[in-house]
This record gives C-alpha cells, sequence and structure tokens, in this order.
C-alpha cells in the first residue's frame, strides 16, 4: 500500500521493436490499470544486457520505450515512469535475493532454456539469474499486482516463492505480489508460425506487427498471416492461425470472439484479414502519432525521466533498507 492505494510494477525490455504483443498482452492493460492503482513502469535495461547490446542502439531504444509509454496514455504525473538503471538499489536488492534463491529453481525456467538456446555463444550468469533481477523490481516497491503477459506467468511464480520464503525467516518483509494476465491479447501469436508467440527477437519480420511499423506494411502482413484450408471462421484451438487472427481483431476492437465470428459468418478468410488490418491500423496510427509528437519535447521527456527516478529511488531505497537490517548488514554511521 503506498498512499492508500495498492501498488503495481511491471516493466519491459529496451530490446528489439516492439510489437503487437507487447502492447496487447502488456501495455494495453498497464494503461486500464494506472487509476486504480500506485504505479511503477520501469524500461528495464539492466535486464537488456543479458544478451548483448550496441551500446548507442540500447540508449536510444531505451528512450523510444518510455516514449512509448507516456504516447501509450501512461500519465507520467501520475504514473512513476522510469529507467531501472538510475535506481541502483534494483542491483543491490537482487544480489541478496540470489543468496535466497536455488540454482534448481533457475535452472527450471523456461524463458533461460529458450534464451540460452538462442544465444548459445552468450549464456552468461545474468541471463541465468534474470528472474532474480525481476523479483528484485517487483519486491522492492511492496507490489500487489504485476500486469504481464502469460509467458511472464513462471518468473511471477519465483518471485512469490522467493518472497514468502524470506519473509518466513525475516518476518513481513516483502508483500507477496499477484500477477494480472488480461482477459485478451495475453498471448498473441507468430503471423507465420501461429504455434509461437509473436516476439521482437523473431527473424522473420513478417511474423510480427511492430507498434511502429506503417499502415501499409501492417495490412500487408495482416494479408500474408499464415491460417488453414478449413475455410470456415470459427473460434477453436484447431485453427490457431485464425483463432490468433481473431483475438487480435477483439483486442483491437473491444468485441467477443463470439461477436466477431458472428460479423465474419460465411466470409472468406481474405475478409477477415482486412478487417484486422485496419482494426490494428486504427489502434497503431494513433500511438505513432503521439510517438512523433512527444518525441519533440526532449526538455519535458528529460524532466519526467529525471524527477520519476528520484521518486522511485524513494521507494526503493526504503525495502532496501529494511532489508539490510533484517539480513544483519551493520547500520550506517550518519
Ligand atoms: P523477446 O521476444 O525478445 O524475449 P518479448 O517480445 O517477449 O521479448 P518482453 O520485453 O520480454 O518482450 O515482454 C514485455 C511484455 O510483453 C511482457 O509482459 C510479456 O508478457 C508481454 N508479451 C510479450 N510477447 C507477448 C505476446 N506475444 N502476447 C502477449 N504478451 C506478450
Ligand atoms: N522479464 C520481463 C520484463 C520484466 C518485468 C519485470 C515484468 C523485468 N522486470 C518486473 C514485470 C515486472 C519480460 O521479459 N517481459
Amino acid at each position: 500500500m503506498l498512499d492508500g492505494k495498492k501498488v503495481l510494477f511491471s516493466g519491459m525490455q529496451a530490446t528489439g521493436n516492439l510489437t503487437l504483443g507487447n502492447y496487447l498482452g502488456a501495455l494495453k492493460n498497464w494503461v486500464t490499470l494506472s487509476d486504480e492503482y500506485e504505479c511503477f513502469y520501469s524500461v528495464v535495461d539492466m535486464h537488456s544486457i543479458t544478451v548483448r547490446q550496441d551500446p548507442q542502439v540500447l540508449r536510444k531504444r531505451a528512450r523510444a520505450l518510455l516514449t512509448l509509454y507516456i504516447a501509450a496514455g501512461l500519465d507520467p504525473e501520475k504514473n512513476c515512469i522510469y529507467y531501472q538503471s538510475h535506481v541502483s538499489a534494483h542491483a543491490e536488492l537482487a544480489w541478496v535475493l540470489n543468496c535466497f534463491t536455488y540454482m534448481g529453481e533457475l535452472n527450471r525456467m523456461t524463458q533461460f532454456k529458450d534464451k540460452a538456446a538462442k544465444h548459445a555463444d552468450n549464456i552468461n550468469a545474468g541471463l541465468f539469474t534474470y528472474p532474480v533481477l525481476m523479483a528484485a523490481d517487483i519486491l522492492l516497491y511492496q507490489t500487489d499486482v504485476v500486469p504481464v503477459g502469460i509467458d511472464q506467468m513462471q518468473h511471477l511464480e519465483l518471485t512469490r516463492d522467493i518472497a514468502e520464503r524470506f519473509n518466513a525467516i525475516y518476518g513481513d518483509v516483502f508483500t507477496v505480489p499477484e500477477a494480472y494476465i488480461g482477459k485478451v491479447g495475453a498471448k498473441i501469436m507468430s503471423l507465420q508460425d501461429p504455434s509461437r508467440k509473436m516476439s521482437k527477437s523473431d527473424e522473420n519480420p513478417n511474423a510480427s506487427i511492430y507498434l511502429m511499423d506503417d499502415a501499409d506494411t501492417i495490412r500487408r502482413k495482416c494479408k500474408r498471416a499464415v491460417t488453414d484450408s478449413v475455410g470456415i471462421i470459427q473460434y477453436t484451438d484447431e485453427q490457431p492461425g485464425l483463432r490468433n487472427l481473431l483475438d487480435i481483431y477483439c483486442a483491437c476492437t473491444g468485441k467477443t470472439p463470439e461477436e466477431a465470428v458472428r460479423e465474419f459468418d460465411g466470409q472468406g478468410y481474405g475478409v477477415l484479414k482486412e478487417a484486422v488490418g485496419e482494426a490494428v491500423v486504427g489502434v497503431l496510427d494513433p500511438l505513432q502519432k503521439r510517438v512523433a509528437e512527444l518525441e519533440k519535447d526532449k526538455a519535458y521527456i528529460d524532466r519526467i525521466i529525471k524527477e520519476n527516478a528520484e521518486k522511485a529511488g524513494y521507494f526503493a531505497s526504503k525495502t532496501l533498507r529494511k532489508v539490510h537490517r533484517k539480513i544483519g548488514f551493520p547500520d550506517r554511521i550518519r
């Protein structure tokens, strides 16, 4: 609880270009929830370096992501939008939590297994302990709720286990957080292989719709989306490509799958694909315009970055001090 409100924390990595999956699965829900909670939205740039990054590109992407948070509708005067690397308490708490996390637990993380397979030449310790830094992000702010896509559920469970383990030894130090998974758009699949999630690190550019794709590109990608040979528009697991298109359509229009199926009853896939393209353009076009507007106002964004890092740092250091005291680190002499 902060100022009588429950606390929400979430973050995204500044790696690759954001996809429609990131927007519908995470960012869109953040905006919906932002009135109800005291919110911390971090650009988790420290997580990004678990795979190699070009320094200039990383800096640019981090700023673009922070700008996007605001463009998506998060008011930075009310929500704490900041860079993880500006608040050193994240790294400090992560170290402590490393000592309360087991190798076996980290070994089971599917994201680690996927990323290790993908980056076999750079399986660094940071990639392995990535979920511990994520736990630190969340626990530092005494977070109640964490809105994420389904793929992050395993990390959330681990965070809860670490918090409970710590609390069992030292008393109630951390709030044990709950995940918030949105009803629609929780897992948007690749347009080229509907058995895999849409991902910003996919090598095939046609597999993902990027938030900054222009209208024609979006329409073309929807038109080329892999479907099936059944030829009937229905919402079923047996037609995963079609189901994904309907999910995208519903997440963009606010309709239910039943309504969408009724709307396209008896029509061909081409009609649906076209409608999906238009629905996505309808969501992304205004978003891109707001990004362009915000990018012009450098001083405003700079002020947000500075003030919010201070605000986050203030709350984070409170928890960190409590942790230090509980585990027996000597008091500072002031
Ligand atoms: P990468 O593919 O490079 O690992 P990513 O696209 O999964 O990255 P993240 O930064 O790991 O991106 O995720 C940011 C947020 O977006 C998380 O909350 C995650 O659950 C959500 N998310 C990512 N991909 C999807 C998707 N396809 N559908 C729904 N939500 C998603
Ligand atoms: N691991 C997450 C990003 C992330 C995060 C967090 C999400 C880092 N720290 C804290 C929610 C809360 C991802 O890959 N999507």
